[in-house]
């Protein structure tokens, strides 16, 4: 325990000594501290050309005399809603992946607690300023960070945030990606009040393999961190104390017998961690998750995971998704599916996501976003990944929905450094979170006409292996796809993490030919690969791409698509196409 502790240290080390900043990485359990919210109306300056940095925005400059005007002033400016993307917000923001600078201003009365200003989310770019001094910088678009600001708040207050949503080569993900880059404060902005010595983090899931012994640690941060601390969960009437050392740090065990959490029973219980100055609550759930052989076993019994990816998108309103309602809208269509497991695609989506699946009971794959092309033998680009999946394990290691960690997705076998940087990242995942599976999405099958295989050295260092595959879209069928054979030459649960084909809800036609952009053809194509799947033995689960339609700024045929990836079971309007009725009969087939 105190292993993986120093393991998540030495990252932040080795990540300070290439002199990359990312802000401070958050304090575990935002959503269960004393926040002071700053969503709302932020004020905003487009600045495509880069200018307003030099007119010293960031320090909120003003006019001082009769001769002097400024271009860039943010009194005379409009508002943009935070948490929210800036594309949909503003119609001529449309395609634009560039900076936007946002203010907001808040009064704080000066007390004995410490003080954090915490972003769950900017894309891509963000250098945060408070009062005119920089706190900080933060890169990767959908991974929360802070700031201390104890020492630096005053009375009044002007936090500036220079956004920037341009594509890098050494990004994360790189230059081309399928799904819409929605730049701005895209979640929750929180000022958090805590204690001078407060629990920074917990975590506290059932021990690996284990169903009655429930293991952890707690970590206390500030001045005085030798302390006592007890972790409770009173409906089990359990409460159990121990001593932090010096940092601040201590792991525990201990035999608890609870009813286990599963997607037919999604129990929670209240948890409550308390230090001597600190107190706060959680609702965890707890379960085993592991393989054997080809079996993914949940809470020691096999399972098959019936499954969809799903965009954090709002498509009926050509924006991201950003809250509870959102979340609820984009489970409660995976449920009416029958899916009891739901691949965020392709980056960790918003924790209200998360949190909602622990509570409606769906079982969960959240990846961060290695997607195809990377710049592997860039150092720099190897530390942001590592980066990106210790602030997510940060932020959701007491989540029981998640059972996977995705450490990429497609990513190109002949890319320089794939397979150590990937390699690297898999076994640091299993070390920062021994008690999930690790995963990635492979799309390099071999297709040798109707027999399938893949090889890939990375397989070795996944417990389940994804497979992406686009039979009748990208590879044609060849013959019977009741003829088709896989072979492996692994023994690990496989699961089919991408299979469709694009349609255009309400047209109608040919159901053979992939051009049309039938809901037939894709109605076909779902049915084929569904006789497919039940020749497959080692296949335990299974997720269409995709739930609804989703924006991308690289679909663009003229008359099917239209800025949209249209691969969806539902339209962007959320109808319902002829293939949703297909995979929804097809799980309501399979028993758990
Ligand atoms: C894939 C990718 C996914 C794309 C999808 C498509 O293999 O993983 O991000 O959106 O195919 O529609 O082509």
């Amino acid at each position: 325990m105190l292993l993986k502790f120093m393991i998540y240290l030495l990252i932040l080390f080795c990540i300070t000594l290439n002199n990359i900043s990312y802000g401070q990485s958050s304090m575990g359990n935002v959503l269960g501290r004393n926040t002071i919210s700053l969503n709302g109306k932020w004020n905003y300056i487009i600045d495509p050309n880069n200018n307003a940095e030099g007119m010293g925005i960031a320090y909120d400059a003003r006019p001082t005399g009769k001769t002097d005007f400024l271009e860039y002033y943010f009194d005379e400016s409009a508002s943009l809603q935070v948490p929210g993307d800036f594309n949909s917000q503003l119609t001529e923001l449309t395609y634009y992946e560039n900076y936007v600078w946002y203010k907001k201003t808040f009064a704080y009365k000066k007390n004995e607690k410490r003080l954090f200003l915490h972003f769950g989310a900017v894309n891509y770019k963000a250098d945060v300023y408070l009062n005119g001094e920089k706190l900080g910088i933060h890169e990767g678009g959908y991974t929360p960070f802070q700031f201390e600001i104890t020492d630096k708040v005053k009375a009044a207050n002007t936090i500036i945030v220079k956004v920037n949503n341009k594509r890098y080569k050494d990004g994360i993900p790189e230059l081309g990606y399928d799904w819409f880059n929605y730049g701005g404060i895209n979640r929750d902005v929180n000022l958090i009040e805590t204690p001078p010595n407060y629990i920074e983090d917990y975590f506290i899931q059932l021990k690996k393999g284990k169903s009655d012994v429930i293991k952890g640690w707690v970590k206390l941060d500030g001045k005085s961190v030798k302390q006592q601390v007890r972790i409770a969960i009173p409906e089990l009437k359990l409460s159990v104390i121990a001593k932090t050392n010096d940092s601040g740090f201590v792991s525990f065990e201990f035999n608890a017998k609870v009813q286990r959490w599963s997607p037919e029973n999604p129990k929670l219980y209240k948890v409550k961690v308390t230090s001597e100055n600190d107190t706060i609550l959680d609702d965890i759930g707890f379960r085993t998750i592991e393989t054997k052989g080809t079996e993914i076993l949940l809470n020691g019994k096999s399972i098959f995971l019936k499954g969809v990816n799903i965009h954090e998108e709002i498509s009926a309103e050509k924006r991201k998704s950003v809250d509870e309602k959102d979340a609820f809208q984009l489970l409660s269509a995976a449920k009416e599916l029958g899916c009891n497991f739901v691949r965020l695609t392709h980056y960790p989506h918003h924790e209200y996501m998360v949190r909602l699946a622990d509570k409606m009971g769906l079982l969960l794959w959240e990846e961060i976003p290695v997607w195809q092309w990377i710049s592997f033998e860039d150092t720099a680009v190897r530390y942001k990944m590592n980066y990106m999946m210790k602030e997510i394990i940060q932020r959701d290691k007491n989540r029981c929905s998640i059972i996977v960690w995705s450490v990429s997705n497609e990513t190109m076998p002949t890319a320089k450094a794939r397979f150590q940087s990937i390699a690297k990242l898999a076994q640091l995942t299993k070390q920062m979170d021994d008690t999930r599976l690790v995963s990635s999405a492979f799309n390099n099958i071999r297709y040798d006409k109707n027999q399938l295989s893949i090889r890939d050295s990375l397989i070795e260092y996944m417990d389940i292996v994804g497979l992406n595959e686009y039979l009748g879209w990208y590879t044609p069928w060849v013959g019977k796809p009741s003829e088709y054979v896989w072979k492996f030459d692994f023994n690990k649960p496989v699961i089919i993490s991408e299979f469709g084909v694009e349609a255009l809800y309400g047209n109608h036609g040919s159901a053979d030919t992939a051009s049309s952009w039938t809901e037939e053809y894709q109605e076909q194509v779902y049915k084929d690969n569904v006789t497919m799947f039940k020749n497959m033995s080692s296949l335990r689960g299974v997720a269409p791409w995709v739930l609804y339609d989703f924006r991308s700024a690289r679909r663009m045929h003229g008359r099917y698509q239209k800025g949209w990836n249209r691969k969806g079971l539902l339209s962007n309007g959320g109808e319902k196409k002829k293939s949703w009725f297909v995979i929804k009969s097809y799980f309501d087939s399979i028993k758990n």
